[in-house]
């Protein structure tokens, strides 16, 4: 037995002391920006949730030669090829314990830049505000505000690491509100041309919505499992409500959206087959009791209630992506699994199943009318083809076959055209323009050979589409909607989204929410 233990002390020694060594390389190379808990600070957090979308080798190159365009520099004069392949395998280690990020936390990590009413409330500039559009640029971490009348860059201001999903416009165009995969809520103000406030309210974010009223912020974490309510004034925290069904099983959230008429945000949930409606109104909706400050949810007293009072939809399957109908009264959510089903949010359940089996992105389908009906238009992730659904039947009347999978779909009430790209496959730089009344594909672009051609937004006169190159040396590129014929190069670094100010505010049916 000692013989075996002198034997195996080296190895044990040498185990322990490499895995220290690590935690000492992290603590002395990588804390600074990435903090010493790995949940980030100037740099992005590293644990294996918020570096889902980075291949472990990829992280190798990245800590040995730096991050083109970020202040990420390159470490391998600094470290041999086995201390960084020891980093990476440390990073993506879950941390032990689940950081705690609750109310306190994120009121910690409230930033105010400029007190709410100290800004002066006349923009700095000349332009059409209604007409703006935001468009995030990704390679550096940008965004830039381009004037949607000649298409020129107005100003171009630094963004947190990983902006995704749609920044959400408020105020009719004087604020619009961010947020990073690491959960940062940035509050622009668009009239002063500065940052205003911002907030933790996630570890891993999904995306964000702002009421319509603009007083409210909710945040869609993955980590913690959480919805975050936040003061759209200054992003002070209001509530965090943990997601869990009544069985007390915890889930991600996919994502939250408004739905204006119901005065409430919609939220998916990841793990749980449910769906929150979220009410946000001053006065208590029907049905729930009167709100009062010391509200027990166990008191089992249905005459009162707390404020922001959740309606848990109980769905027979989970849902992986939605899409809110432009009424607000049914979301069609993709099943995981396969197909979609309609949920009727009045009723609190599946109406209807639609037959979506190629991995349907609803997040991003349209409508528009035809022939005295409402069609449903969805790009799929996993299938060459757009779908084409009757939303008074819920059936599919045409699958349109497109060059490879697509992602983002986009039209205009005021354009003949829906524009869906292909995101995916070698085919990735053309982009389809299907005529919404015969259903068929009028022209495919090539804006930039060999490069991903991606994500389409109409001016607010729906008289121009604007694409975007992504890539680090890319572009928008903008087209005459009626002629499709190019009109305007602008460089940009990898733009991803972009966002005008009318066709968000006005929940226009053909862009996203
Ligand atoms: Fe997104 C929006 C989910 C990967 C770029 N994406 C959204 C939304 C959701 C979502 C729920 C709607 C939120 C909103 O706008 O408020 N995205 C997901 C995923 O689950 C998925 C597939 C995997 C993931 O890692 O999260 C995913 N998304 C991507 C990308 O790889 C993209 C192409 C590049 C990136 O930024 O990471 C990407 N997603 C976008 C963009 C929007 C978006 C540009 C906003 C679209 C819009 O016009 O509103």
């Amino acid at each position: 037995m000692k013989t075996l233990l002198l034997f195996l002390l080296p190895f044990i020694w040498t185990s322990t002391n490499a895995s220290q060594g690590t935690h000492e390389i992290y603590l002395q190379h990588c804390a600074q920006c990435h903090g010493p808990d790995r949940l980030g600070a100037a740099g992005p957090a590293l644990l294996p949730q918020n570096l889902k979308r980075l291949k472990k080798k990829n992280a190798a190159e990245v800590i040995a030669n730096g991050r083109q365009a970020t202040q990420m520099e390159g470490f391998g004069s600094k470290l041999n090829s086995q201390q960084i392949q020891a980093l990476v395998d440390y990073i993506y280690t879950p941390l032990k314990n689940m950081p705690v990020w609750e109310l306190a936390q994120i009121k910690a990590s409230q930033i105010i830049h400029h007190k709410t009413g100290s800004l002066p409330d006349k923009p700095r500039f000349q332009a059409d505000i209604d007409n703006l559009f935001m468009v995030v640029e990704l390679g550096d971490h940008h965004a830039t505000l381009l004037d949607g009348d000649s298409f020129d860059p107005i100003h171009r201001l630094p963004t947190r690491f990983a902006v995704h999903g749609g920044p959400k416009w408020a105020q009719g165009g004087r604020y619009i509100y961010f947020l990073s995969r690491d959960g940062w809520v940035s509050k622009f103000d668009v009239f002063n041309l500065v940052w205003t406030a911002e907030v933790r309210a996630g570890i891993n974010a999904r995306n964000l919505a702002v009421s319509h009223d603009g007083r409210y912020v909710m945040v869609a974490n993955y980590l913690p499992h959480t919805l975050v309510l936040l003061d759209a004034k200054d992003l002070s925290p209001i509530k965090v409500i943990e997601a869990k069904d009544s069985n007390g099983n915890s889930s991600r959230v996919s994502a939250v959206y408004t739905a204006d008429p119901r005065n409430s945000f919609i939220a998916a949930m990841k793990d749980i087959p449910e769906v929150w409606e979220i009410n946000y109104a001053d006065e208590p909706p029907r049905g729930f009791g009167k709100w009062v400050h010391d509200y027990r949810p166990d008191s089992g007293d249905e005459t009162k209630a707390e404020r922001f009072p959740i309606r848990r939809l109980k769905l027979k399957g989970i849902l992986d992506d939605f899409f809110l109908t432009q009424d607000y009264e049914k979301i069609v959510g993709s099943t995981r699994g396969g197909g979609a089903q309609v949920v009727d949010l009045d009723l609190g359940r599946a109406v209807a199943a639609v037959n979506l089996p190629g991995l349907p992105h609803l997040s991003s389908a349209i409508t528009w009318p035809r022939n005295g009906t409402t069609v449903l238009a969805t790009p799929n992730i996993r299938k060459p083809e757009v779908t084409v659904v009757d939303t008074a039947t819920w059936k599919v009347i045409k699958r349109i076959p497109t060059q490879g999978p697509g992602f983002f779909m986009r039209s205009h009430e005021k354009t003949p055209y829906a524009w869906t790209d292909v995101f995916f496959g070698p085919n990735k730089d053309l982009m389809h323009v299907i005529d919404k009344q015969t259903l068929e594909i009028v022209k495919t672009l090539k804006p930039a050979p060999g490069k991903t051609s991606a994500h389409v937004e109409f001016t607010k006169d729906g008289k121009y589409a604007l694409v975007s190159i992504w890539d680090m040396d890319g572009a928008i590129v903008v087209y005459d909607a009626s002629t499709l014929e190019e009109v305007k190069r602008i460089p940009m670094k990898k733009p991803s989204g972009k966002y005008n100010v009318h066709n968000k505010l006005t929940r226009s049916a053909g862009t996203s929410h």
